[in-house]
């Protein structure tokens, strides 16, 4: 559970570092799952991977750990849905960069209220391309403007216009594997390329308060730009579905 403290400075930063670190056993069941999933999509590019519990459903079991559930909760309030998972799996030494974004900027949620669980499987070091983030850039509420990157080795194309006069105010975040970070949607943020000897691989659960409506077209479109298209599921983690969203499963019967 976060204390007084991390909850206010989640609010003033837009970003903290869980306190919490999954058990041994639940690091190795994450290792299992990517070293599969690997495996089985060999031949494909997976620096970045979209849609990941609805591609391989192995992967919904670690978003709905209570550890992490109950911090989301102190964040977000009771009322809960999943609604989306990545893999962000940088390889040694060619790893790709995430440009500098805003997550809102690629989600179709009314209103726009989500937070993201960043759950490292590798250990994540200043050198093999960190979380890195503006502290405070969440706190006006706005999503800046974005422009399309027209670059190859990166995990998504859509960057922050004016980043470079704020760029010197970023910190980055260091985790061991089963520890988490947890941001916010308006968060400026990205990761530099990896050149280092280590892989670094970590998964991205976001969560949005089921007050927000998840428009499923609006995502498609935006889904249809980036260039995949996937049937998105909804889960019903905790509470109930005030906005009546369309909901894929309900795990609180
Ligand atoms: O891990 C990364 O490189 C970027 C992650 C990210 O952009 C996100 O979690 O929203």
């Amino acid at each position: 559970m976060l204390n007084e403290d991390q909850i206010k400075l989640y609010k003033n930063e837009g970003l903290i570092k869980s306190p919490t670190c999954l058990s041994k056993n639940k690091v190795e069941e994450l290792n299992s799952a990517l070293d599969k999933y690997l495996l089985d999509h060999k031949n494909e590019n997976n620096e970045f991977v979209s849609g990941l519990y609805e591609r391989d459903e192995a992967f919904l079991r670690f978003a709905l750990y209570p550890e992490i559930i109950e911090e989301v909760k102190q964040l977000i309030g009771e009322d809960i849905i999943l609604w989306g998972s990545s893999l962000f799996c940088k390889a040694k030494k060619t790893g790709n960069e995430t440009p500098w974004h805003q997550d809102g900027e690629y989600w179709p949620i009314k209103p726009l209220e989500s937070v993201t669980i960043w759950l490292a499987i590798d250990e994540v070091t200043p050198e093999n391309g960190p979380l890195q983030y503006i502290p405070g850039s969440h706190l006006n509420k706005n999503l800046a403007e974005h422009k399309t990157l027209d670059k190859k080795n990166v995990t998504l194309n859509q960057t922050l216009k004016n980043i470079d006069q704020i760029k010197d105010k970023a910190k980055f975040v260091t985790l061991q594997p089963g520890m988490f970070s947890i941001h916010d949607v308006y968060l400026y943020h990205g990761s530099k390329p990896n050149y280092s000897g280590n892989r670094r691989a970590g998964l991205t659960y976001r969560y949005m308060p089921a007050t927000s409506l998840f428009d499923h077209q609006g995502a498609k479109k935006i889904e249809e730009k980036i260039g995949y298209s996937l049937q998105r599921q909804l889960h019903l983690v905790s509470g109930s579905d005030r906005a009546k969203n369309k909901i894929f499963k309900d795990h609180t019967k």
